[in-house]
């Protein structure tokens, strides 16, 4: 068993190996093409143009999503869990995103009292919550608390203070630490505020692991929903670095904002439906389809599902939860998923239903020919499973993908601070630009 050491420590000293190699790698191949960027590739939103270094995850088209070099089926095996046999820790997690080395259950502890020694919330931020009208959505509470608890970051006070650009990733790690540790407590307020008329959950309980203490905070007292959340945080924590969360979380932090800031402003891309928001309208999606077919007096079957599909195709909108930038399999966290419920909840009904959309939409997008990934993603099944132990609260899941998606981000985040990461300004061109380069050759 390697020797117990902090997660600061560790990462800390990997810091001038890590700046040397990648500055080698910039020197030394500094002219070499990755790949020439299209014309449509430039509309098109970037896709597949390699120009951006993100070292946390990497994603496959074929395979999904590999979390330093680990897949989650590997990581289920390998990553400590809080029950024997059952779904690794995100704590655990995080130090293999911060280091790159598989933590022993020890350091994985390490983590955990790490994260709650820096949970205490600033006051005025449960205070803000509370007073948000109920209506807001969930995900602008949570935006809104984070950039709230930007009254407490060290980076900027440090930048105030003049530090040296050698130390930025000093207080960086102090910022996302404490707000990782605190995201719990902020999205447990949320929760309870919107929907139980404020009334708090369980109380911080620090002899507990994150993902227990953050589901009795929410009220939830099921030891399997406290494995679910551990396979939650775990599963949406990363899915490399140009999604628009994580691509957020890079772009404002380049301009040496704050984690705070930059967080917020992730959570803001996340809330998007194209993006995060997707798992709460997968399950609006399957309830509305549920209950049309019930007032028709007519069962989820496979041709309901096929109509319903085509209905929502024709009304020239998305089909929630299908689909992927850069996927073009079923999405293994799709699969993780999938294998809870069979383990655990074979015979429910929603699951059933998830599980029928499943043999029947990929061919309906497959036959309306647009959709290159017509596979489902990790937001076509969590609902379901959420669903089950009681949260049936849509609007709020999306605040779950935002606590997982900090412990990816951040931990990226505070190695763009060690590494030196510079402001991101890429180059764009307007409409006369184009015609001159495309019609003569010339950049105007
Ligand atoms: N239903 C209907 N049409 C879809 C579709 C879906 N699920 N997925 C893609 N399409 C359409 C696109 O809207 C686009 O139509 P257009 O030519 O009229 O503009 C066409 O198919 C080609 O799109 P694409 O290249 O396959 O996908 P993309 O990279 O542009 O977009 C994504 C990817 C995820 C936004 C898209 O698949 C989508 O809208 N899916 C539904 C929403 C969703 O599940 N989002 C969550 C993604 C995972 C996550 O970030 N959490």
């Amino acid at each position: 068993m390697r020797a117990a050491s902090s997660l600061k420590d560790t990462v800390f000293a990997q810091i001038p190996a890590k700046q040397k190699e990648l500055k080698e790698i910039g020197t030394k191949y500094a002219d070499k093409k990755l790949g020439d960027v299209t014309v449509s590739q430039t509309l098109g939103g970037g896709r597949d143009v390699k120009c951006m270094f993100w070292d946390t995850s990497l994603l496959d088209a074929q395979e999904g999503i590999r979390f330093r070099g680990y897949s989650i089926p590997e990581l289920q095996k390998s990553l400590p869990a809080a029950q024997a046999g059952g779904e690794p820790m995100p704590e655990g997690l995080l130090w293999l995103l911060m280091t790159g080395e598989l933590p022993t259950k020890e350091q994985a502890k390490s983590v955990t009292d790490e994260l709650h020694s820096r949970s205490k919330l600033p006051s005025h931020v449960a205070q803000a919550i509370s007073s948000f009208p109920k209506g807001m959505h969930p995900m602008t509470q949570l935006s809104a608390a984070v950039l709230m608890m930007q009254t407490d970051s060290k980076f900027a006070k440090a930048y105030q203070s003049g530090v040296n650009k050698t130390k930025y990733y000093e207080t960086t790690y102090e910022d996302c630490m404490d707000l990782m540790a605190r995201l719990p407590q902020v999205a447990a307020l949320i929760y309870r505020n919107t929907y139980h008329g404020g009334k708090p959950g369980a109380q911080y309980n620090s002899s507990l692991d994150y993902s227990a203490n953050f589901a009795r905070m929410m009220g939830y007292n099921q030891p399997q929903f406290d494995e679910v959340m551990r396979l939650y945080l775990t599963i949406h924590s990363d899915h490399e670095g140009g999604n628009v969360s994580a691509h957020t979380t890079r772009l404002v932090g380049s301009a040496l904002s704050d984690p705070y800031l930059s967080f917020s402003a992730a959570m803001c891309g996340l809330a998007g439906p194209l993006h995060g928001l997707a798992n709460q309208e997968v399950l609006g999606w399957v309830l509305e389809l549920n209950e049309e077919f019930k007032k028709q007096g007519k069962s989820v079957t496979h041709e309901t599902i096929r109509e319903f599909a085509w209905k929502t195709l024709k009304a020239g909108q998305v089909i929630p939860g299908y689909g992927h930038a850069v996927l073009r399999k079923t999405d293994p966290r799709y699969m993780a998923q999938r294998e809870f419920c069979l383990k655990h909840m074979p015979n429910d009904h929603l699951f059933k239903i998830v599980s029928t959309i499943y043999e029947v939409v990929p061919d309906v997008l497959k036959e309306q020919g647009k959709t290159k990934n017509p596979w489902p993603n990790v937001d076509a099944h969590s609902g379901v499973l959420l669903t089950h132990y009681g949260m049936t609260e849509h609007n709020y899941y999306t605040v779950l993908f935002g606590v997982s998606r900090a412990i990816g981000v951040l931990s990226q985040l505070f190695w763009d601070r060690a590494l030196g990461h510079p402001l991101e300004r890429p180059k764009s061109v307007n409409v006369a630009w184009l015609k001159s380069y495309l019609e003569s050759g010339k950049e105007i």
